[in-house]
């Protein structure tokens, strides 16, 4: 058995965020998969014994069972020496940007592209709207300073990167969403990240996917 496991769906750009962590730190990791679109995680024993919050990404470690990707990529930075800040002013910024990410950047692009691509129906047109406007503003942050700054905080790539690129790797026709064309400076972050050694993208870094309900 590997040394971390990782209970994750290829879909999962949150469990992606850990599997791209423990790839790019060269850790010993497996995947585990969950069958989130016949609703695994909203079930009793998900909920019982795995996660009370009923989401993906867990990560067991060395008797851990560890939950939320900013938690979980703030231990592997720890565990790894990798990816973590320098000093005490770097660890808020870290902390900050992670913050956004799950509040503001992750949310809503993932939000929006399950109801543009996963969701198996068609979206109601306003609340997609919503969505792609919320997307929008929080891309928006993220190009502006991206187009100042190599990376997210210091001039190497940290966990806030890892955190914020979790969704921006999967297919245009899923998250509905052009980065190269609409956001050059993601798009440009983005290749550095890719360019590191150990990355891939989501759905080869993760071979547990499944049907979803399209
Ligand atoms: N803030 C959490 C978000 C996790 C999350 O939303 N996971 C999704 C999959 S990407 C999930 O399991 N959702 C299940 C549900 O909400 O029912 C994190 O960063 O780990």
């Amino acid at each position: 058995m590997a040394d971390y496991r990782l209970h994750c769906f290829a879909q999962s750009g949150n469990a992606y965020k850990v599997a791209l962590t423990l790839s790019l730190a060269g850790l010993d990791w497996e995947p585990v998969a969950v069958d989130y679109f016949s609703g695994e995680t909203r079930g009793a024993d998900w909920r019982g014994g795995v996660n009370a919050m009923g989401e993906v990404p867990v990560l067991e470690h060395a008797g851990r069972r560890l939950t939320q990707s900013g938690a979980i990529l703030t231990y592997l930075a720890r565990r790894s020496g990798q990816f973590g800040p320098i000093d005490e002013d770097e660890e808020l910024e870290i902390l900050r940007w992670i913050l956004f990410d799950n509040h503001k950047f992750t949310s809503y692009f993932a939000t929006h592209r399950f109801l543009f691509s996963l969701a198996g129906k068609p979206a109601d047109p306003a609340v997609l709207s919503f969505l792609r406007a919320r997307t929008d503003a929080a891309l928006g942050v993220a190009e502006a300073h991206l187009a100042a700054h190599d990376f997210i905080v210091g001039d190497r790539p940290t966990i806030a990167d890892i955190s914020l690129a979790g969704y921006m790797f999967y297919p245009i026709a899923e998250t509905g969403y052009d980065l190269a064309a609409s956001h050059p400076a993601i798009h440009a972050w983005r290749e550095r990240i890719a360019a590191m050694p150990g990355w891939k993208p989501p759905y080869d870094m993760m071979p547990v996917a499944q049907a979803a309900n399209t």
